[in-house]
């Protein structure tokens, strides 16, 4: 059952410590805004700095290179949001022009629970959560970064979903008003992505609403996007507006574009590269470091969540399934 695959340190896979992310804040001089955690009501006490855990971070050894925060003006200037264009520069630029509230969501499909819920009542659901948690980008960069957010799988079983749910599948809005990029073809709208029921219950999945003890900057998918850490970057979609429980596996936006490049799973997995782009190392967006790009690491299976997750995958060919 168990593969022999590399612990991850223990501060990523807990949830992390406030101080961990006041600190970050108070050495960006943003100390202040944590005081106005909008709708973060489990973040202050969501657990207490554990000196063990840290202990135990430095100590594993399975850390390659720095798992040092990546910085907040990197995390929300260095993005992918096609919706506002292709280049990394330009969420930040023009995602101004989205509107993160009033926002709702419709869940829709093989449920017994359906209908449109306004953002603050899925809110309530769950108590919000931190969780830092690493992020891959299929192009070969890399992340770190303290989210706050509901478990998925919490959110989802209050809707009920049927023995015929299967898949969960998500979409962002696509309102050509608040998105200048949806004047190019460059995916055809709107973005989608999609989870089998089990991972999308998994309880590393996450609904993130906020990263570094703030509401998520627009670029980064406001109000409310999904976080799955073992798997590309790209399956982690922003700005969501609908969740449909279906019992098909549901069309997936980079499937529908490239599908010899991009499969339904995306699990990180160094041992299947991508037509254009080795899989085997990364480069991590990350804490001091001078230049935006550290040194190049190894990449890990499963992004190094592989004991956490790695027996969901138990049987299935990981190159056939990528
Ligand atoms: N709606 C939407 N979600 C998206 C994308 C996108 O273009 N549109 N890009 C994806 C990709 S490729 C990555 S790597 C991550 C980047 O998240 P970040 O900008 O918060 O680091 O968002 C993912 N979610
Ligand atoms: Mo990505």
């Amino acid at each position: 059952m168990k593969t022999k695959l590399p612990d991850l340190p223990a501060h990523l896979i807990t949830p992390e410590p406030v101080y961990r992310a006041r600190r970050q804040l108070m050495q960006l001089g943003l100390a202040s805004p944590l005081l106005a955690l909008a709708g973060c009501a489990g973040a202050e006490d969501a657990g207490t700095p554990a000196p063990a855990a840290t202990a135990a971070a430095g100590a594993s050894g399975a850390a390659p290179g720095s798992e040092e925060l990546t910085r907040f003006e990197d995390a929300s200037s260095y993005n992918n949001f096609y919706e506002f264009g292709t280049g990394k520069a330009d969420p930040a630029r023009y995602a101004g022009t989205l509107e993160p509230s009033p926002w709702s969501v419709v869940v829709g499909g093989e449920a017994e629970v359906t209908g449109t819920f306004p953002l603050e009542d899925l809110l309530k659901i769950t108590a919000v959560q931190d969780r830092t948690y690493r992020l891959r980008c299929v192009e070969g960069w890399s992340m770190v970064i303290p989210w706050q957010g509901l478990p998925l799988g919490e959110v989802l079983k209050r809707f009920k979903p049927t023995s015929r749910a299967k898949y969960v599948a998500f979409t962002t809005l696509a309102d050509p008003r608040q998105m200048p990029g949806l004047r190019y073809p460059s995916i055809d709208w709107p973005y989608r992505e999609g989870l089998r029921m089990d991972e999308a219950m998994h309880p590393l999945t996450l609904l993130a609403t906020g990263m570094y003890g703030k509401p998520l900057p627009n670029q980064n998918g406001a109000p409310l996007r999904l976080v799955v850490p073992w798997k590309y970057g790209f399956k982690s979609i922003k700005s969501i507006i609908r969740i449909d429980f279906t019992e098909a596996m549901p069309p997936t936006s980079w499937n529908m574009l490239q599908p010899e490049e991009y499969g339904f799973y995306s699990n990180v997995n160094p041992d299947v590269d991508h037509p254009r782009w080795s899989q085997r190392s990364e480069r991590r967006i990350a804490g001091t470091a001078s230049k935006l790009f550290a040194e190049r690491i190894p990449t890990l299976p499963f992004n190094g969540y592989g004991d956490q997750v790695a027996g969901l995958y138990a049987g299935m060919d990981l190159r056939q399934w990528y």
